[in-house]
């Protein structure tokens, strides 16, 4: 018996407006692993932009969802965490790596939280000191540049930044424990826009032609393309190199198509570049 690569998936459900979960399993999915979700919330659509929307926290069922899973003795090539529902969730999700963690696979948390220097709504700022204590726990973290700065205990710097800044906040992120960064709208000139890659002190940095204007749910597509070419055996800054060309070319498309921003990404049509860029198809 050969069984798929299988991620644990552990983000929210927001039915419109294509983020977290509604993009992290076609995207794993397409790449040939099997996606086991546990979606931490159900939202109508996802909180960016948007009003009135509905939020459902299933912060109750992450227990025993957890304790199912183990009772069956499933086994994870990867565990993935986004945006989680609740203050209570991070400890819950910290249980749930103690339960499935094992010698060989990988915990990516994405400390999903704040954007553009301002921390979600619904967060408070001791839900960014849990988020600390969670990445502690991961091999690998993928904060954008206000995560960063939330976990590192700084203020936001809007950029353009320098290699200087971006080495002192990387190694500033790893000293909280994660042996594996990706930090994504790394930015030196209006230009060129990607993400640092560190890995036991070895910086890269990938970049791809900016696109303006800010598109919602673009570090979700990042974090998935980037665990699905980790899982398909490329190394973290060939991933890095991919997810970054990936998240552009979908963010071209919707640009091209002129959609509301809100509506999240076009990556289902960049899929089949993906899957060529994996040497899948
Ligand atoms: O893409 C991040 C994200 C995920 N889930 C929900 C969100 C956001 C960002 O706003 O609101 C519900």
């Amino acid at each position: 018996m050969k069984r798929l690569k299988r991620v644990a998936a552990i983000h929210d459900i927001s039915g419109f407006g294509k983020c977290s979960l509604t993009v992290a399993l076609p995207i794993i999915s397409a790449a040939g692993i099997e996606t086991t979700v546990l979606p931490t919330a159900v939202l109508s659509t996802h909180t960016g932009g948007f009003t009135g929307f509905t939020y459902r926290d299933l912060t109750e069922d992450i227990a025993p969802i957890t304790a199912h899973w183990k009772s069956l003795a499933i086994q994870f090539d990867a565990i993935y965490t986004g945006f989680l529902g609740s203050f209570e969730q991070l400890d819950l999700v910290t249980k749930f790596f103690e339960t499935f963690k094992t010698r060989d696979n990988l915990i990516l948390v994405d400390p999903v939280m704040a954007d553009n220097g301002e921390l979600y709504k619904i967060f408070s700022p001791e839900f960014a000191v849990g988020m600390r204590a969670l990445c502690a726990k991961a091999d690998i973290i993928v904060p954008n540049l206000t995560e960063a700065a939330l976990l590192i205990g700084e203020d936001y710097n809007p950029g353009p930044y320098t290699p200087e800044y971006i080495e002192d906040v990387l190694k500033k992120l790893s000293a909280i424990g994660p042996q594996k960064i990706v930090l994504t709208g790394v930015f030196f000139n209006e230009e060129d826009l990607g993400a640092a890659t560190y890995d036991a002190g070895e910086i890269v940095y990938v970049f791809e032609k900016r696109i303006p204007g800010y598109y919602h749910g673009t570090g979700d597509v990042f974090g998935s393309a980037l665990l699905s070419a980790l899982l398909n055996g490329f190394s973290l800054d060939v991933s890095a190199a991919v997810a970054v060309r990936f998240t552009t070319s979908a963010i071209r498309k919707t640009a091209e198509a002129g959609t509301d921003l809100r509506f999240g990404v076009h990556f289902e049509q960049s899929l089949p570049e993906l899957l060529k860029d994996l040497k899948l198809v």
